[in-house]
């Protein structure tokens, strides 16, 4: 749904504007320096990027998820380490409080991630719980007016420049799966936490992970999402089901980049006296790359507008991330392939984008986890 075409429009020519005069100039010094310039994450800030879904009454911009999908689109046909800065505020880790949480803990909390002030991360994953995400250790102790926290949380995108985390953790030891698992807001500054060292990457230079080590961590029980136990799993989830039709509109935004620079390579490019563009072999790589961009973005657009609508888009968005982030991956070895030894080379940028995008396929749920969503649905949809 969008809301109001002009305000949309207005936004979107700032999100492009910005993209071209100052995130593309800047990819390779943040692939070189793996750091986002602070002027940069400034100017984020007053383009009012990390608040792009949070409601206008906690100062955000309060956009639609067909709203949003279309800033990606914009905001992501550059380095993806820049949409990482606000990702995580935007997602996953503000729609935890923003779908399940007390009117108190959206006022506490909500202003100041819209504004940047905080930054927010979202820590589901851990050592021994991926993919298997309902199996998680973390313990969530109630003691009085406090939740005790111990244990390790695992490749938290944004975590050391975290100033808050949503938290799933188990606090009912008897109960072994989803049903045991609540979700917390968590002061990053609360004694008891500790950051590992930030992973080394195969890409995406400059946005970083690492592990978020809880010791004795005393939460306020305050600060229990929705200040209901046992509902953390299912919060995770609808957070997660948003999460991936974002994801799968980044994916669209940095395929259309990949291959605007294989395109405007092969147009330049001469052998056999004539562009490179000329070729039917060439074509056929570029046809089916904008063909399957083009299905990308008609589904995360389709899938945004059911939710807008109030439908349960389970279903949708896992074919979308699955779909979309395997497009980019295709797009991207394309892109590679028509550059040919100077899509190999760092200098031409398509390598960093080759290496950027794998990440796609495997965060916010794998190929293979959306695959079983999808078909999971279907039997269940069957069975009535
Ligand atoms: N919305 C609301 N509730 C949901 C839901 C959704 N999208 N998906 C599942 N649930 C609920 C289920 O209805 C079930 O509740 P009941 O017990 O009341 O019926 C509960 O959550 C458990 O669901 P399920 O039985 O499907 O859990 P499983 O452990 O079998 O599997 C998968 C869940 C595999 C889908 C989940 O663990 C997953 O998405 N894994 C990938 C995790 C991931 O994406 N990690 C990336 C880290 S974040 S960057």
């Amino acid at each position: 749904m969008i809301r109001d075409p002009e305000t949309l429009e207005t936004l979107l020519d700032s999100v492009r504007r910005f993209v071209r005069e100052r995130l593309v100039p800047a990819e390779d010094e943040v692939a070189r320096a793996d750091q986002i310039p602070p002027a940069l994450v400034q100017a984020m800030r007053e383009l009012g990027l990390f608040g792009l879904s949070i409601p206008e009454a906690y100062g955000g911009l309060e956009l639609t998820m067909e709203e949003e999908v279309r800033v990606m689109f914009e905001l992501c046909q550059t380095a993806p380490a820049f949409r990482s800065v606000i990702g995580t505020t935007v997602g996953i880790g503000s729609q935890g409080i923003l779908i399940d949480g007390t009117p108190e803990q959206k006022q506490a909390w909500l202003p100041r991630l819209a504004s940047g002030e905080l930054i927010a991360s979202f820590a589901l994953t851990e050592p021994e719980a991926g993919s298997d995400a309902a199996s998680l250790r973390t313990a969530a102790i109630r003691e009085g007016e406090h939740y005790v926290v111990n244990g390790t949380k695992r490749f938290i995108t944004n975590a050391p420049q975290a100033g808050v985390f949503t938290l799933m953790a188990r606090t009912d030891a008897k109960v072994k799966g989803a049903g045991g698992v609540s979700a917390f807001i968590v002061d990053a500054k609360s004694p008891g936490i500790a950051l590992g060292k930030i992973d080394e990457k195969m890409g995406q230079k400059g946005a970083h992970t690492c592990d978020v080590i809880f010791e004795n961590c005393r939460v306020p029980a305050a600060n229990l999402i929705g200040l209901k136990e046992g509902q953390g799993f299912k919060t995770a989830m609808q957070v997660l089901d948003k999460g991936r039709i974002h994801i799968a509109a980044v994916c669209v935004g940095v395929a259309k980049r990949m291959l605007a620079d294989a395109l405007r390579y092969a147009i330049e490019r001469r052998q056999f006296d004539q562009p490179i563009a000329e070729f039917q072999l060439i074509q056929a790589m570029l046809a089916d790359s904008r063909t399957e961009i083009y299905a990308a973005e008609a589904m995360v657009v389709d899938a945004a507008r059911r939710r807008d609508a109030g439908q349960k888009v389970s279903t949708e968005a896992s074919c979308c991330k699955l779909f979309a982030s395997e497009m980019c991956g295709r797009v991207a070895d394309r892109a590679v392939q028509i550059l040919g030894g100077a899509g190999y080379v760092s200098e031409y940028g398509i390598e960093r984008f080759y290496r950027d995008v794998r990440l796609f396929r495997l965060y916010e749920g794998t190929t293979q986890i959306q695959q079983l969503i999808i078909a999971r649905n279907m039997i269940r949809e069957a069975a009535g």
